[in-house]
């Protein structure tokens, strides 16, 4: 029979684990693989964490409707009955928001500490989603006026529609999945399955995060260029080093929508492209500097797993960890990247689900991944004495 913990007695969790299925396409397995209490408490984590990431990635609300419910996202998680059924027909995690009542009635249930944990978290997070969407905002009204400023220069303010430097780029990301790691760890060790120290490592939580969004920014390029959004920092595709862009939508220009044929007239385009500093050579060489930046996280993310002494949370750590190393390397200087979404193969995923079990294993994935890339780099790639030093020491690592 079911742990009674695990809320399996209540129509409401029981929705709750529904809805985590729903939405969840890499995480329902290894949060239901979380031993006793912790597997809800991370399930009601993640569903408040669906729900403001459904309401910011909603562009079809006005921002008079989305600023206040990321900025109160927190205190609607706590308020008995709230929901929001307002969110465009397309957004695929809409119900997790018209449910909402449910994951209100499951958070006011949990311990103080676990609730106290989730709530500081989604204020934080709402309120860095919302300042970084009312940039967007501006930008929006005042295009004319901000596409006439200058290209790569480092400027210090981001214009709204890019993220201009690296460091805006990552606090973005420290918003979106470094407190996702911070609130982890806060719940892990409110759990007392692992160490109470390491509610205080977030510098070492925060890179996990980091390693995990910018791998998905990386990946997702082509889809979130066509949605018009702009994750990648013009400090890296701007770097003239790589080429001449001027707009990141020029990234994916010259390459063809994955499984579509390019027509003599696209090529055309392409070639000229390339001639202008513009083509698909140059974006790769963007691509891989975005995936080099990536790799900066992943000796720190190793650090962070051995300190880790359950083994639940461990594989609940891991598994995406090493999906996420998988990931870098098979988008490392791949054309598909550009032209859509890649994914890694069912079988290499199940192979890293079973190996990620402990910290000497993980690190020899990690060594891996690093050496395919190492040996896939070459001396023309800008990145080249990047990409090596930053792989030799992921290699050196364990
Ligand atoms: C609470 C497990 C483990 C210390 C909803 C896990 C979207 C990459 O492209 O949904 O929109 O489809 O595939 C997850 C650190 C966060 C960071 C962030 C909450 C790791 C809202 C995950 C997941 C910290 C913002 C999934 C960062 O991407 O993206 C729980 C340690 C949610 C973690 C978003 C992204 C997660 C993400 P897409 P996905
Ligand atoms: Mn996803
Ligand atoms: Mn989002
Ligand atoms: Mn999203
Ligand atoms: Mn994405
Ligand atoms: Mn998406």
């Amino acid at each position: 029979s079911e742990h009674p913990t695990t809320g399996w007695d209540r129509p409401s969790m029981r929705r709750c684990w529904e809805l985590l299925d729903l939405t969840s396409r890499s995480f329902s397995s290894v949060i239901k693989g979380l031993e006793g209490d912790l597997a809800r408490v991370v399930c009601l984590f993640y569903l408040v964490l669906r729900a403001l990431d459904t309401v910011e990635d909603d562009m079809t609300l006005p921002s008079h409707v989305k600023q206040p419910i990321l900025r109160a996202f927190h205190q609607h998680t706590l308020t008995t009955g709230w929901n929001f059924t307002d969110s465009g027909p397309n957004e695929k995690d809409r119900e997790v928001l018209v449910d909402y009542a449910v994951v209100v009635e499951e958070i006011r249930r949990l311990p103080a500490a676990d609730r106290d944990a989730i709530v500081s978290i989604a204020q934080k997070m709402g309120v860095g989603m919302a300042d970084f969407a009312e940039r967007a905002e501006s930008y929006a009204a005042n295009q004319e006026k901000t596409e006439k400023r200058g290209a790569w220069a480092g400027e210090a303010k981001d214009d709204g529609k890019y993220l201009l430097t690296i460091a805006s780029y990552e606090l973005y990301c420290h918003y979106v999945a470094g407190l996702v790691g911070e609130g982890l760890s806060l719940l892990f060790a409110a759990s007392g399955k692992e160490s109470p120290l390491i509610a205080h490592q977030l510098e070492l939580s925060n890179h996990m995060g980091l390693l995990l969004q910018k791998t998905n920014i990386t990946r997702d390029v082509r889809e979130d260029v066509e949605d018009g959004r702009f994750f990648w920092p013009r400090e890296i595709w701007g770097n003239p080093k790589y080429g001449k862009f001027e707009r990141m939508e020029q990234l994916c220009e010259a390459t063809p929508k994955l499984a579509e044929r390019p027509s003599a007239a696209f090529k055309e385009k392409a070639a000229l492209a390339a001639a202008n500093g513009v083509g698909q050579e140059q974006a790769l060489y963007v691509l891989n500097a975005q995936i080099l930046d990536a790799l900066r996280h992943a000796t720190p993310s190793l650090d962070y797993l051995r300190l880790l002494r359950n083994q639940s949370t461990f594989n609940f750590c891991a598994i995406p960890a090493t999906m996420a190393m998988a990931t870098l390397e098979i988008c490392f200087n791949n054309p598909k990247v550009l032209g859509g979404n890649v994914k890694i193969r069912k079988a290499d995923a199940a192979g890293l689900i079973m190996r990620s079990t402990n910290p000497r294993e993980v690190s020899l994935i990690f060594r891996e991944y690093a050496r395919r890339i190492h040996a896939r780099v070459t001396p023309r790639d800008p990145s080249f004495t990047g990409i090596s030093v930053a792989c030799g020491k992921i290699e050196q690592w364990c």
